[in-house]
């Protein structure tokens, strides 16, 4: 018999709803940890990585994102394919669904920026941005908030108040407020910004309706994150982040439809 899948508390279902984000801690063991993060320092030292269809988008010395993960290593697969959080996706998504993208970031402090300044601000967001949007990219259903664009974001580093936690500006998943104006006023009130704090291990699993950034680093700690994106299965994946058909062949059938949304318009719904 196939274990219950994993649920969000009622606790963790009203944070997500009220605040568009939930912090899930211990999602992932030591080893889990070990083998995502030696894989992703292993492609950063790997001149060859794009044969493997990896994209890099440097950003300095100190910034270093990746996408496409999953063709590179098992265990950036297994992060894909997580089953403690693939069932808390399709509930927050609302039915069954499919992978869109998958990237990581390694990063550490800009040494260009002098400390002095970073210290000025409470929060540093280097880029406020959502992916979609109240309206078109989410929908009630039974009284519980949706969106059809989750991500889960696994933190492999511990990150304290000054090591670059994720900022997001808290309650802005349901609002149809233009982008540029909400953050105007967030960064006008840093009481309206929230930024991550986490062990590592800990995943924030969030709606891409919520306005969210990277965060400047202060400390001289290195931070690492691997991110995972997800879809129902018509929608596309991030122009990209296409998963080559012969990798798909070869997976277990049961991730199969996961990881090349093969199932498209037969969309499982939960409801
Ligand atoms: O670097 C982070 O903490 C946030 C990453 C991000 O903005 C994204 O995944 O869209």
């Amino acid at each position: 018999m196939n274990p219950e899948p994993m649920q969000l508390t009622p606790a963790q279902r009203l944070h997500f709803d009220i605040y568009g984000f939930v912090l899930l801690k211990d999602v992932l063991n030591s080893n889990e940890i070990d083998e995502m993060k030696s894989a992703l320092y292993r492609m950063k030292a790997d001149t060859d990585r794009e044969t493997k269809r990896v994209y890099t988008r440097p950003g300095g010395e100190h910034h270093v994102l990746f996408g496409n993960l999953v063709e590179y290593d098992p265990a950036l697969l297994a992060y894909a394919a997580h089953p403690k959080l693939v069932p808390l996706v399709e509930e927050v998504v609302g039915g069954a669904i499919r992978l869109e993208e998958t990237e990581a970031i390694i990063n550490r402090r800009n040494p260009e920026t002098a400390l002095s300044e970073l210290r000025k601000r409470r929060y540093n967001p280097t880029g406020f941005h959502r992916g979609t949007q109240q309206g078109w990219g989410t929908y009630m259903e039974q009284n519980k908030f949706h969106c059809i664009f989750v991500k889960t974001l696994a933190y492999l580093t511990d990150v304290g108040p000054d090591d670059g936690g994720t900022c997001v500006i808290p309650g802005s998943h349901r609002l149809t407020w233009p982008q540029n104006e909400m953050i105007e006023a967030a960064l006008a009130d840093d009481k309206l910004i929230y930024q991550v704090e986490a062990s590592a291990g800990s995943v924030l699993l969030f709606a891409e309706s919520l306005v969210h950034s990277t965060t400047a680093i202060r400390s001289d700690k290195e931070r690492v994150i691997l991110i995972a994106g997800y879809t129902p299965p018509m929608v596309r994946e991030w122009p990209g982040n296409e998963v080559n058909p012969e990798f798909i062949e070869t997976l277990p059938s049961d991730i199969r439809p996961l990881i090349s949304g093969s199932d498209s318009w037969h969309w499982k719904r939960r409801y």
